[in-house]
This record gives structure tokens, sequence and C-alpha cells, in this order.
């Protein structure tokens, strides 16, 4: 007889994570101050439902400048953006936002500060990423992007004495601690973050699925198909032997998933809102499964603060997506 699903088992901590809600309030509350529409460059955050939400209240995402009309309102998404980018959004004249992740940030700002020092740089992660585009682009040369082992044989910085490693900050740790050995093999001299790029939100997500995969048959990931972050959630349990599926909503999963399935474990993307989550666990429960238990975990009590200019008006817009 076909076993049924006993739990669900909801890995601490999991979805939203400080840089994100950070984004989505900057997105509110221009809404709130200056009306709508307020345009955002690409997806504030990698999310369908999160996009949605925000496009109904009033937003446009935006890829190219060129369509945003003069003098309208910008933010920029929370992965970041490069400097030509930066420079082209002020000549066009737009009052902008910037809700670059701090996290995100804090690597451009190494990499301006080694660049002057006269540094050059192999950047690990993953081509074409928003967050990739905006880091190499924070320098006109000499940041070398690579995405696996081995492309850390064929990389060809000018110079190896003054060389760093910078990383995507939504990384696969194990991946990234991989290839930067690799870096290190050949590139002896290399210089390395005191603490890796890759952010504690992605590291507490993963430490949470690895904890989660060994204790249950299943392991539902909720995030969009363009979120890095939730990709590597989805790939780790998978890793760890441990079947695994992402969804955008409750109505992409599959009842067949479930059969033979006694233990669920569900977490999200830090892009990801709890309310999916919640409804995911409506879904299962329809499917059969008779209680939801936390799993104990690290809790998150970071925040970051506002740009200048949207802090005041202290209360937050009404239908604050979480
Ligand atoms: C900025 C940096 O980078 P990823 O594709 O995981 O972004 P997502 O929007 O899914 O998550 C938020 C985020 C934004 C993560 N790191
Ligand atoms: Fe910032 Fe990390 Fe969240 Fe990305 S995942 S937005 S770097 S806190």
């Amino acid at each position: 007889m076909n076993r049924s699903i006993e739990e669900v088992i909801l890995a601490e901590p999991r979805g939203f994570c400080a840089g994100v809600d950070r984004a989505i309030e900057i997105v509110e509350r221009a809404l709130a101050k200056f009306g709508a529409p307020i345009y955002v460059r690409h997806e504030i955050v990698h999310n369908t439902y999160v996009v949605n939400q925000l496009k109904s209240k009033g937003a446009i995402f935006i890829e190219e400048l060129s369509d945003v009309p003069p003098g309208a309102t910008l933010v920029f998404s929370a992965h970041g953006v490069s400097k030509a980018v930066q420079q082209e959004a002020r000549d066009r004249g737009f009052d902008i936002f910037d809700a670059t992740c701090p996290l995100v940030t804090k690597v451009h700002v190494e990499v301006a500060k080694l660049a002057k020092e006269g540094y050059e740089f192999i950047m690990i992660g993953h081509k074409g990423h928003p967050e990739v585009e905006g880091t190499m682009g924070q320098l006109s040369s000499g940041i070398h992007l690579v995405e696996d082992v081995e492309d850390v044989a064929t990389v060809s910085p000018a110079q190896t004495e003054k060389l760093a490693v910078v990383t995507q900050t939504t990384l696969s740790v194990d991946d990234a601690a991989e290839i930067a050995a690799a870096v290190r093999a050949r590139f002896p001299k290399v210089r390395e973050p005191k603490q890796q790029d890759i952010c504690y939100a992605t590291q507490n997500r993963q430490d949470a699925v690895k904890i989660m995969s060994p204790q249950v048959d299943l392991v539902i990931v909720v995030g969009s198909p363009t979120s890095s972050n939730s990709n590597r959630l989805r790939e780790l349990a998978e890793r760890l032997g441990t079947e695994s599926y992402m969804v955008d909503s409750a109505d992409e999963l599959k009842p067949e998933w479930f059969e033979g399935k006694g233990r669920i474990g569900l977490t999200a993307g830090a892009s990801a809102p709890e309310v999916l989550v919640r409804e995911v666990i409506e879904r299962v429960r329809a499917f059969g499964a008779v209680s939801v238990r936390k799993m104990d975990g690290i809790e998150e009590t970071i925040k970051f603060p506002l740009p200048k200019g949207l802090k005041l008006d202290d209360i937050p817009p009404p239908g604050h997506i979480s």
C-alpha cells in the first residue's frame, strides 16, 4: 500500500532576507510618496508574485533606461547595477532610488577600492545574472568571470601579483569553495575576501536545507525560475539525495510528486514571500498531510536602513508584501 503524507517540515530560516525586505519596501514607499508610476530597472527581486503585486500598485518594470520617460522616478533592483547604468540614469536626469542590497554594494565597494590599488579580479558567478553584470560593471576592465572549476584553468589575467577573488552573493557555498580552491591552486598569491561574499541569508538557507534534507522524502522549494538562490536550494537537496522540486506557486505542485512520500520538507528562496509558503502548506494538507512542524534554526534579526528620502513617514504603506 502507498505510504501517505505524515507531516510537512518547514525549514528555518526560509524566505525573505533583509535585502529583499528593504528592496520591496523602497518600491512601496516610493509609490506611496510620489504616486504611480514608479519605474524599476529589472525585476526588483526575482519573484513573479512580488513583481505582479507591485505592478498592480503602479510599478513599471523595464530593462532599458531608454524606456523610462524623462523626469520619472527610477528604482535600481536589489541585484545592483554597473557604473555605466548608474551614469546613464544620472545623465537622463531620473529621480533615483537604489534598492541594491547593501551586501551587494559592499562587494562593489571592495572591487573599487582594490582596483585603485592595482588589483585585477576573478569573479566567481553565473554569466548573464544581473548581479554579476553589476559587479563586473564596476570596472571597465580587469575583472574576469569564472563559472566553474574548468574556467579557472583558462582564465587569463594580465598579471598575477595583485589578483583578488570576488563572488556573487547567492552561489552554492560548496561550489564556490571548490572553485575558490582551484583559483588558489593556480594563483597562490590571490587575495580572498576576509569573509566570503556569499551572504548570511544564502548561507543560512543552504545550511537549513542540509539539516532538513536527510529527514524528509521530498523537498519543495518555493521560488521563481530566475532566482539564483532558490535554484541553489533545490539543487542542494537533490545533491544530498532527496528528490526536490521548485515551484513558483501552489498551483505548480503535482500530486504524483507526493506519492509514497511520508515527510515533506518545505523551504523558500530569499525572494519568495511567506504567503506562497502558506498556500503550498494548504495544498499539501489537501493531499493528505496531517501536521506541520517548524525545524529549529537560526533566527535572523538583521535589518538594513532605507535610503534617504524614503525614511520619513515611518508608517509602512498599506498592504506590505510579506
Ligand atoms: C540580490 C542579491 O540573485 P538571485 O537570483 O538569487 O536574486 P533573487 O531576487 O531571487 O533574491 C534576492 C536577491 C537580490 C539576492 N541577492
Ligand atoms: Fe542581500 Fe543576501 Fe538577500 Fe541577496 S540574498 S538580497 S545579498 S541579504
